[in-house]
């Protein structure tokens, strides 16, 4: 396996509409193909393409075999709005009355939340958004760690201890320790964005805390592989990226990813689990 070198390819589109394209024998390419900038010589599994991505053919050297069995288009679904935690107009404002931490330090929990909430339809813009937060009790001083309490300020969410573990009293949520349940993130991820937490900075031991909402789970190249990943809107930029950003590759050789531990199992240290009001 290796990188395809940059136009040595001629892109070949699967489809540009969300929906799946089936495909019951192998699709067979008159070279080697590759995935995600990874060549495969033999690929049987399924996999899932972003609207517009391109999946190419090699054109140089022998003709090789590439069978895709299953291709699955990634649905349309809204994705959740890009805000950015220090954007010009808001980011040197404290994030609550009660600190002088700003929006742009301590806010990506709120944003990542505020940015769930307008894709549910909360009409707030995020000044009053977090004055509602606020006025409800949510915070504590630069922190929001009342989720009961913002659920019950804006309409469109929902907050279950019951279902998902409250935080910070559970201690099966706690994925500082153990590995976070990539199978229960992607159960979620099917129905709806989720924020989750992870090390800003992975190239040193601690874990220098940052919330991004999730809104996809990526799965594995191959079956088995641990290259898994997840579509997130950061809220440190504003910007659409994969979780992968916040990937050290030294983690595959340090010990800290024993076999069968995938890419965002190690990545998410911690999940903020609000659902969307029934009646929303
Ligand atoms: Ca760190």
């Amino acid at each position: 396996m290796g990188r395809a070198p940059e136009g040595a390819f001629t892109p070949y589109l699967l489809d540009r509409d969300p929906g799946t394209v089936r495909h019951d024998g192998p699709i067979r390419f008159p070279g080697s193909c590759f995935y995600k900038g990874v060549v495969v010589s033999d690929l049987k599994h399924s996999i899932t393409l972003e609207p517009g991505d391109v999946f190419g053919i090699l054109v140089a050297g022998r003709v090789a075999k590439c069978s895709v069995n299953h291709v699955t288009v990634a649905n349309d679904a809204p994705k959740p709005p890009k805000v950015n935690q220090c954007n010009v107009v808001w980011g040197n404002e404290p994030l609550t009355p009660d600190t002088n931490q700003t929006i742009c330090q301590v806010g990506c929990l709120a944003i990542s939340l505020f940015s769930q909430a307008v894709l549910w339809g909360c009409p707030y813009d995020l000044r009053t958004f977090l004055k509602v937060l606020y006025n409800a009790g949510a915070f504590s001083r630069a922190y929001l760690v009342d989720a009961q309490a913002a659920a019950d300020a804006i309409d469109v969410l929902r907050w279950d201890p019951v279902m998902y573990g409250g935080f910070p009293h559970n201690p099966r949520k706690d994925w500082t320790v153990l590995p976070a349940p990539a199978e229960f993130l992607s159960d979620v991820l099917s129905r709806q964005p989720v924020i989750v937490q992870l090390d800003y900075d992975p190239s040193d031991r601690d874990i220098d805390s940052h919330f991004v909402l999730a809104y996809r789970y990526v799965p594995p190249t191959l079956p088995g592989d641990v290259d898994d990943d997840l579509l997130i809107m950061d809220p440190m930029g504003g910007v659409y990226r994969r979780a992968s950003h916040y990937f050290n590759p030294d983690w595959l050789r340090d010990g800290s990813m024993p076999d069968g531990v995938t890419q965002v199992e190690r990545i998410v240290t911690g999940a903020r689990i609000w659902t969307r009001a029934s009646g929303t």
